[in-house]
């Protein structure tokens, strides 16, 4: 191995705070495309340049240039927008995108297909209602999540408000931003010292993720990201304080057991006044001793299963003057959304719809949802909160509005359905946009539910509540290792099964059966299904008994994620 900084170590130094040769690359009218160097600069920008994998045969045979364009991923702490908000993306996306929105697994927005001559335009249009895309991607803290929860209306306002300031704390300040995009003024002088006082000029080895948590709900899958914050209540439901995690993480690439999906370790308690400061140390230690050679290796997951948590924690401590208490009770039950109306303690009204996979788009002939949003949203006095589920809050709803909201939803379909293995899935986006996808994911698991449900239905667990989830890859963008049943995209239809992982999100799944296509993975899963539907004790959930009853073994973090896998079945 050689001890050579990566390749984007150097573009980052010579980067000039993110400017690199931007502005330039924009102006260039012969291609649809970015230099190499600046397309993994303009990730910290929240851009992403991709071609649309489905034309790449025909262009390549007519020798033309990959249809280029670019994904755009908002930055949106907590999920919370407003509906002028909502009503801007929904214009932007139709006027330069390719007229969907995608809600992420981050509580985000993501734009796909807005080509290199309409970037400024939608960045200013994304500007103009107050939103920025700065550090939604990139080797930054990105989108800051919370628990989207106004019926816990206390809590929720207290980690809404953790998760705001993280996120502002931990921006870049680079001026970049606005130069290029906004077509900022460039202050001359004196920027060196001043530019970037957390990250420095090489800003993180890799990205780095945050999340708030308010138990009983673990819908952010707190333990699959690098930094969080449980929420410890008090009997009157008010926060007296944060259980610190650190260290999850999902990506891994197949072949390579030096890479592994890790669950966050609980590094502590701190009082309140003491998160940022907590937050801002941790993203120090991990930028001074993450891995800067091998960025698959660079993840903060790595840092700590190398010089371990205690040395971690110390360094935590030192850095940010704090010293953690002992880690507080805590109990979470649910990875899942609250569908339906629910009330809030203050006697809010919120209604939780369902989106499959995220996708909000009006198909010709079928749902309109893209346009039912729209009307909701024109009418809708109170906010919209992304879930970490790729669901939608239609929150705060006025009293006199409850009806049409609830009409409108109604008719397009947006209620949650019965199913529970449907009401529970999440799909990355994968082709047509994504490079790195080996396998479909969002076009495919839609059709693969049908058919798994129609098995469930035979075993009688129609409307069980069992987590299923699918990437295109491994690198787990809908944190597939975390669900009951994951599938992980190995190269063109076909899949790996991952069972075993805990409902409440607190354990990672293990590897069940390998390089499967639709028809075997249906006939993989239905003896399971029917064991379970026969064997399994009162309330047992489908990712504790597949390991209870031999399927698949329990443990398996971090290192040790690729032992001990593949079928035992000692119940029959
Ligand atoms: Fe992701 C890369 C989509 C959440 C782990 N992810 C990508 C890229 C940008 C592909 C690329 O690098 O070229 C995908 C763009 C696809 C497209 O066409 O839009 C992509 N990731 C997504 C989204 C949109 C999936 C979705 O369907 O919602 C999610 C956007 C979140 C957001 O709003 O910020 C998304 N990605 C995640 C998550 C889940 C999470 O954070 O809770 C993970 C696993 C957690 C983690 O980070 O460990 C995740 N994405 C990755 C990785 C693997 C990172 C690693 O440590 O190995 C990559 C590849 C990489 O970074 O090299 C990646
Ligand atoms: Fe792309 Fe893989 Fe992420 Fe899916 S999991 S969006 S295929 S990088």
């Amino acid at each position: 191995m050689t001890d050579e900084l990566s390749r984007n170590e150097r573009i980052k130094e010579a980067s000039d705070y993110l400017r690199g040769t931007l502005a330039e690359g924009l102006r260039d009218e012969i291609t649809g495309s970015i230099v190499e160097d600046d397309a993994q600069l303009v990730k910290f920008h929240g851009m992403y340049l991709q071609d649309d994998r489905d034309l790449r045969p025909e262009r390549t045979r007519k020798k033309m240039e990959k249809a280029f364009a670019f994904m755009i991923r908002v930055r949106i702490p907590g999920g919370v927008c407003t509906t002028a908000q909502w009503l801007a993306l929904d214009r932007i996306a139709c006027t330069y995108g390719n007229g969907t929105l995608r809600l992420t697994t981050r509580q985000s927005f993501q734009l796909h297909g807005v080509i290199k001559s309409n970037l400024k335009a939608t960045l200013k249009a994304i500007d103009g209602v107050l939103l920025d895309t700065i550090a939604a991607c990139g080797d930054v803290n990105r989108n800051v999540m919370c628990n989207p929860n106004p019926h816990a209306s206390r809590a929720h306002a207290i980690a809404l408000a953790l998760a705001k300031a993280t996120s502002e704390h931990l921006s870049p300040r680079t001026p970049a931003y606005r130069e290029i995009w906004l077509d900022g003024e460039r202050i001359a002088g004196g920027e060196e010292e001043v530019v970037e006082p957390i990250y420095g000029k090489t800003y993180l080895p890799r990205k780095f993720k945050t999340v708030v948590a308010v138990p009983p709900s673990n819908d952010v899958d707190v333990f699959a990201h690098d930094l969080g914050f449980i929420a410890i209540l008090d009997q009157w439901g008010w926060v007296v304080g944060w259980n610190v995690t650190v260290g999850g993480g999902m990506g891994m690439t197949h072949g390579e057991p030096d890479t592994y999906p890790r669950t966050a370790d609980v590094l502590g308690f701190c009082q309140p006044e003491d998160a940022l400061a907590v937050a801002e140390a941790v993203v120090m230690v991990q930028r001074d001793w993450g891995d800067r050679v091998n960025r698959k290796h660079a993840r903060l997951k790595y840092t700590i299963e190398d010089r371990g948590l205690a040395a971690f924690r110390a360094e935590v401590e030192r850095r940010a003057g704090v010293k953690l208490g002992e880690p507080r009770p805590f109990a979470f039950t649910s990875t899942g959304d609250r569908y339906g109306w629910t009330v809030g303690e203050n006697g809010s009204e919120h209604l939780t719809l369902f989106i499959e996979n995220g996708r909000v788009s009006d198909h010709p002939g079928g749902a309109q949802m893209l346009t039912t949003l729209r009307s909701i949203a024109e009418t809708h006095e109170g906010d919209f909160r992304l879930t970490a589920n790729q669901n939608l809050i239609i929150a705060n709803v006025a009293k006199k509005k409850r009806e049409t909201i609830e009409r409108l939803a109604t008719e397009d379909g947006l209620l949650a359905p019965a199913s529970g293995l449907r009401r529970n899935s999440m799909a990355c986006v994968a082709l047509p946009t994504c490079g790195l996808a080996l396998a479909e994911s969002e076009r495919y698991l839609p059709d693969l539910v049908t058919a798994l449900e129609e098995r469930l239905a035979v075993h009688g667990l129609a409307h069980d509540d069992i987590v299923i989830r699918m990437t295109g890859c491994p690198n787990g963008c809908a944190r597939p290792y975390l669900a009951e049943i994951g599938l992980v995209g190995k190269g063109p239809g076909r899949y790996n099964l991952y069972l075993g992982a805990a409902f409440d999100g607190s354990r990672l799944s293990k590897l069940y059966a390998e390089d499967i296509e639709h028809a075997a993975i249906i006939e993989t899963l239905d003896p399971v299904f029917a064991t379970y539907a026969v064997k399994r004790e009162p309330g047992e959930r489908f990712g504790d008994f597949v390991i209870r009853a031999g399927f698949v073994a329990a443990t398996g973090n971090g290192r040790d994620f690729h032992l001990n896998t593949g079928p035992r079945r000692t119940i029959v």
